[in-house]
């Protein structure tokens, strides 16, 4: 079906920041949207973010640019297209763009407009997003896996100021039989976490997402207490319920050294590598993403080196989901693991292309959402017809963040 016309037009974050919302409106009359989201820990390498800088206009973050791109360039070429030569309409609009980082149109002009045709195309085919998105893939629409939630329950670095430098601390229900599961699990260990939390008189209030963000005084303490919640859950740490991390350690990163403010330490990678490897040991920790900052590949190929055959080692600032990024991290043997954004790269074909080639190499696939998320629920459709296993969206509170799980649990009964 033949696209009549697009338009985009402001609307807020969960951080109460604009972000890019495109509808795109078929010949016949069907009408989707999607939103962009964006983060706060981003890598040096993502696709450009267009922002207007007026400082007049939301302290200079507004979009208005973006969207008159979307309005004016980008619709002159999109519009008369099908809507389903997705790849076709992502390849316009990058042409379009013309530079390596999509500076000229905005990452979030052109990705609200690939993430728009998706669920376009879905709608007209009269099919189920995750369904199309299946299609785009290869994949089988026979069957379908769902993904194991990463849950961050506990935030700190970039996304809760004061708390520990470690960004994430995530509950991964890997025992669960299915996303219903995964998600009480996942609710009661949150709530137990917070009653933990309260006992110990450490505050409760939540980071931008959702995960409580206490002052503990070290990093290594939220490991502990996610323990704690995951017995008092009835749960076994290691078998039903595991832990996992985003370090983001670029964030941490001055001057060849990871600054640990919480544990008042200065450390080398090699040392960094060293206490990941003595908290795998100590607890049910499965999982390091970034666990260096977005240049330090030997930190990468030491973790792998050391510890690639136990834990999911993950890039994320590392990749910026780019197929170059990628490509050097297969020839280095840097991590086993990739995170994928959506907006880190800037379009619906270059996603899955990236992840189709993680694949091909048994690299495993953490879909992601930002640390400014929106209401849409594009993330939960998209990883289920992607089909690779694990999908990263926070925690078990603030509805940007609930509402993909609440969409997956549906997704989950439809399925049957
Ligand atoms: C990350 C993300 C999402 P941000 O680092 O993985 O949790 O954070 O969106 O701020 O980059
Ligand atoms: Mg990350």
């Amino acid at each position: 079906m033949k696209i009549a016309k697009i338009f985009a037009q402001e609307v807020l974050d969960s951080r109460g920041n604009p972000t890019v919302e495109c509808s795109v409106v078929l010949e016949n009359d069907i009408k989707a949207s999607a939103i962009v989201p964006s983060g706060a820990s981003t890598g040096t390498y993502e696709a450009v973010e267009l922002r207007d800088g007026d400082m007049d206009r939301y302290l200079g973050k507004g979009v208005l640019k973006a969207i008159e791109n979307v309005n004016t360039k980008i619709a002159e070429v999109v519009v008369g297209m099908d809507v389903e030569d997705q790849r076709e309409i992502d390849q316009a609009m990058i042409a379009l763009d013309g530079s390596s980082d999509k500076s000229n149109l905005g990452a979030n002009a052109i990705l609200s407009v690939s993430m728009a045709c998706v669920r376009a195309a879905s709608l007209s085919q009269g099919i189920p997003m995750y369904e199309y998105v299946a299609t785009l893939f290869g994949n089988s629409t026979d069957e379908y896996e769902m993904p194991v939630p990463m849950i961050n329950v506990l935030n700190g670095g970039r996304h809760a100021n004061g708390a520990s430098d470690i960004q994430e601390y995530m509950f991964m229900p890997v025992g669960a039989s299915n996303i219903e599961e995964a998600v009480r699990w996942g609710s009661e260990c949150f709530h137990h976490l917070g009653n933990i939390l309260k006992e110990m008189d450490f505050s409760t209030t939540v980071g931008d997402e959702g995960g409580y963000a206490p002052s503990l005084g070290s990093n290594e303490k939220p490991l502990e207490l996610m323990v704690q919640a995951i017995k008092k859950a009835n749960l076994k740490a290691g078998e039903d319920m595991c832990i996992g991390i985003d370090a983001a350690a670029n964030e941490f990163f001055e001057e060849g050294k990871y600054e640990l403010k919480a544990d008042s330490m200065s450390l080398s990678s090699e040392e960094l590598c060293s206490m990941y490897m003595e908290w795998v040991e100590r607890y049910p920790l499965i999982l390091i993403e970034d666990g260096f900052g977005e240049d330090d590949w030997d930190g990468f190929v030491l973790l792998e080196k050391r510890l690639g055959e136990r834990i999911m080692n993950v890039g994320d600032d590392l990749y910026v989901t780019s197929i170059e990024r990628l490509e050097r991290g297969i020839k280095e043997e840097a991590t086993n693991s990739i995170l994928i954004k959506l907006n880190q790269i800037g379009s619906v074909t270059e996603t899955i292309e990236v992840m189709k080639r993680a694949s091909e190499v048994g690299m495993k696939c953490m879909v992601s959402h930002r640390s400014g998320e929106t209401e849409d629920t594009f993330l939960a459709d998209f990883v289920v017809g992607a089909g690779t296993g694990f999908i990263k969206t926070g925690s078990m509170s603030r509805s940007e963040r609930v509402g993909k799980y609440n969409r997956l649990m549906r997704i989950e009964r439809e399925l049957g």
